[in-house]
């Protein structure tokens, strides 16, 4: 690519994440361990910017990746859409059966252990620090 033509925004594609995200931290790891450079976008999840309710009016959750201007939104669906468009040190293996078996589990920790155990404990631990403040003077 010529000097001339180059993009006016120097990163690669743009996340918009929340720090305690568990598919946005898989989508940063999957876009460190490929050399992407992209821009972080910490979302308040609480209180959702215009910009989040734009790129993602279905299901308004974090994370959303946008790349050439275009949102996707879902860690996993993103995680292939990353592996489909950046080659390098690829994410899934090469035989089907390999991919099924990483498919599986991925599912299986999205709907296991992530909604059934970390969820209610980060949760939990909003509840109780919000419990404990309002006991403070
Ligand atoms: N299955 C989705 C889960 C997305 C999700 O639950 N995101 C949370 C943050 S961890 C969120 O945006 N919550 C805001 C809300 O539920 O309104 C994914 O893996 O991307």
């Amino acid at each position: 690519m010529e000097m001339n033509q180059k993009k006016t925004s120097s990163w690669e594609a743009k996340l918009l994440s929340f720090l305690l995200s568990p598919g946005g931290r898989r989508v940063e790891w999957a876009l460190k361990l490929k050399g992407v450079d992209y821009e972080y976008v910490e979302e308040d999840i609480f209180n959702k910017s215009t910009l989040l309710l734009e790129l993602n009016p279905v299901t308004k959750k974090v994370p959303v990746l946008v790349h050439d201007n275009k949102p996707i939104a879902e860690s996993l669906i993103i995680l292939e859409y990353i592996d489909e468009t950046w080659n390098q040190y690829p994410l899934l293996p090469h035989h089907p059966y390999q991919r099924a078996l990483v498919r599986f589990w991925a599912n299986f920790a999205e709907q296991k252990v992530i909604y059934h155990t970390f969820i209610p404990s980060i949760s939990f631990y909003f509840y109780f620090n919000v419990l404990l403040s309002s006991f403070q003077c």
